[in-house]
């Protein structure tokens, strides 16, 4: 199998294999033939007695585990636990924003501000509280406490659950009890009840599931309120994008992870100490790039380049010319170390829960942030100078990347067509079929099909179909690395009536020349950003977010966090294309419930389809469904 698309990535999986260096790619290979048993759902290592392992084919092999338990609850309690597992991330990542701002209204956090105070307050009312005369200080003390009372049980629905969907969807999680009890406990509930001995119905566990992936949504959208607050709502900003934004004369620096509570300072002190790499002999002082979603966050807040992301991060190391890499949590390599040992680039770990043995470890905390990011980036410029120049290996590829499209900034950009009804026009030209419909693209890239690939097939034959597309997360940094988050791909990949929308709007915008074909609307924690348009939308409209021509699709699948994410579109009323096979398949009535029954109950479920044209072909006729049902 070809291993990328990406043409930095092909040169530098070449070096990788010139000098024996091992990726991610090599360890798959060495995995290879991956368990069956695995692959299917059906092997359970719940408890001690195990691993169980029931026989895929039902013909002479086990039936059941030593427990008892049949393929489909094995099948299920296996999604479950990989739900749990996304959504406590997610909640990790919130809460941590949360502790954070808590900080910051105790005066603990001196590098921290409310950077967006029209957002500040905006959330203050969404969320019901009053300003009255109370300082920003007491406002964002109140406003953590809230959202530290998200996390645990509680008898009400939760605050960002219950304000920022439709009222229908409300009552429809009420009526099938999908309503979580608080975001930890949500995690709790599966963990517990997928353990030996507790739910054995294959279906109930499947509603706990989808349960805990509300809890995810919720802690999501609340992440994402936080960051816009403390570090700024994203607007529209000019980036780069590939492994070519490295530079040879700069000590190059990235930041990668999830969490910008770090990132934004390391950005905010890279400046301050751009003479100190000057003297160590870097003439371009300090070049930061972003991997990852943290890379994201610092490219819509500033326009730092994304250099790469989560499946190619071992490459960044592979140019020679990386420094330092900058981690917090999530999607992190633990081999990071072993490749950086071929080189000189130094690792350093920041969080206490995510070391990784043979990386420096330099431990943040928010009271002293610019202390400990001044103390990083010296680490990086002693590593700089170790660096040795026979190595640098920098591929000459780098793309134009548009970012910074938030909720907020779509409906700006749409509010300069009609400033009453800002999103008429979104509207109109769906209904009078300029824009077929919307489509969210999310997820990750996963080692076992052609990096991008499908990715890009995807984007450009639902593009032509005029898709309006939307992306977060590492599917934007695929785009990114394509050109196709930049008007040029708009001009040759979409069809008509999209492409006289996007100039329309993008002309209005004052660019000369229409907007991106991709709009990057964030982050992976950010998918709420698309969650709350179609809200808005479906609000506007009086429907519920299921009747809308809008569907979501995670075409290179790899993390937890991205089942969980798939999960809650499903949740919230959307059609999602996978386009890797979750380990499902060995329990039909687990498939059936998943891309069937899910329609009845919550008009969302999930479309599988490894084939990019294929699925393309799918998602157009599941558009052209939902539009039928809306009689346009
Ligand atoms: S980084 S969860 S590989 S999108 Fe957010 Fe990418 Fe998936 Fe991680």
């Amino acid at each position: 199998m070809e291993r990328s698309i990406s043409p930095d990535s092909i040169l530098l999986l070449k070096t990788a294999q010139a000098t024996g260096v091992t990726t991610a790619w090599d360890r798959y290979e060495a995995q290879l033939p991956q368990c069956g048993f695995g692959e299917t759902g059906l092997c359970c290592r719940h408890c001690l007695q195990g691993p169980c392992r029931i026989d895929p084919f039902g013909v002479s092999g086990p039936k059941y585990g030593i427990c008892g338990a049949s393929a489909d609850v094995i099948v299920a309690r296996g999604l479950a636990r990989s739900i749990a597992g996304g959504t406590a991330s997610h909640s990790a990542h919130a809460k941590h924003l949360v502790h954070t701002m808590l900080k910051f209204s105790r005066g603990e956090a001196p590098d921290y501000s409310i950077k967006d105070k029209d957002k500040f307050y905006a959330v203050l009312q969404r969320v019901g509280i009053t300003r009255d005369g109370k300082s920003e200080e007491e406002l964002a003390g109140e406003l953590a406490q809230l959202a530290l009372d998200e996390f645990s049980e509680r008898e009400d629905p939760p605050v960002w659950l219950k304000t920022t969907i439709t009222p229908a969807r409300m009552q429809k999680f009420e009526q099938f009890g999908l309503i979580p009890s608080g975001l930890d406990s949500a995690v709790a509930e599966v963990m517990h009840r997928t353990t030996n001995g507790v739910d054995a119905d294959a279906v109930n566990i499947l509603l706990g599931a989808i349960k805990c992936a509300v809890g995810d949504y919720t802690g999501m959208y609340l992440a994402t309120d936080l960051s816009d607050i403390l570090f700024g709502t994203p607007a529209p900003v000019m980036a780069r994008a590939n492994l070519g934004t490295l530079k040879e004369n700069a000590v190059n620096i990235a930041v990668h992870g999830h969490n910008p509570v770090l990132s934004e300072v390391i950005v905010a002190q890279a400046e301050l100490m751009r003479e100190e790499a000057i003297a160590a002999g870097a003439p371009a002082g300090i070049n930061l790039v972003g991997i990852c979603c943290t890379g994201l966050e610092v490219m819509m807040r500033h326009g730092i380049p994304t250099a790469t992301n989560s499946l190619s991060q071992e490459l960044a190391i592979l140019t020679g010319a990386l420094d330092a890499a900058v981690v917090d949590y999530q999607c992190i390599m633990p081999s990071l170390p072993t490749v950086a040992s071929h080189y000189h680039t130094a690792i350093i770990t920041t969080m206490s829960i995510a070391k990784i043995t043979g990386a420096h470890h330099i431990e943040f905390d928010e009271k002293h942030a610019g202390q400990k990011a001044q103390e990083i980036i010296r680490l990086a410029i002693e590593a700089f100078k170790k660096r040795d120049p026979a190595k640098v290996n920098i591929p000459p590829v780098v793309n134009d990347a548009w970012a910074g499209m938030s909720a907020e900034t779509i409906v700006k950009v749409l509010a300069l067509v009609d400033p009453q009804d800002p999103l008429k026009p979104l509207v109109d030209n769906i209904v009078n079929g300029n824009i077929l419909g919307v489509c969210l693209f999310a997820g990750c890239n996963d080692v076992k099909i052609t990096q991008d690939k499908t990715f890009v097939e995807l984007v450009k034959a639902l593009a032509a179909e005029n898709v309006l597309i939307l992306c977060t997360g590492c599917a934007s940094g695929s785009f990114a690395r394509h050109g196709l988050l930049t008007p040029a791909a708009t001009e040759k990949y979409a069809g008509p009536g999209l492409k006289a929308v996007l100039t329309a709007l993008g002309q209005a915008a004052g660019l000369g020349g229409p907007l991106p074909l991709a709009l990057h609307t964030g982050s992976c924690v950010d998918n709420t950003r698309a969650a709350s348009i179609a809200t808005a939308i479906a609000n506007k409209l009086g429907v519920d977010v299921s009747a809308l021509p809008v569907v979501a699709t995670a075409p290179e699948a790899a993390m937890e966090k991205a089942v969980s994410i798939g999960t809650w579109a499903v949740a919230m009323g959307l059609p999602t294309h996978v386009g890797v096979v979750p380990p499902v398949t060995g329990s039909p009535l687990v498939v059936q419930v998943l891309t069937q029954t899910a329609k009845d109950l919550l008009g969302g479920y999930f479309i599988v389809e490894p084939d990019p044209k294929a699925a393309a072909a799918k998602l157009v006729a599941v558009l052209k469904e939902r539009r039928a049902g809306l009689g346009i």
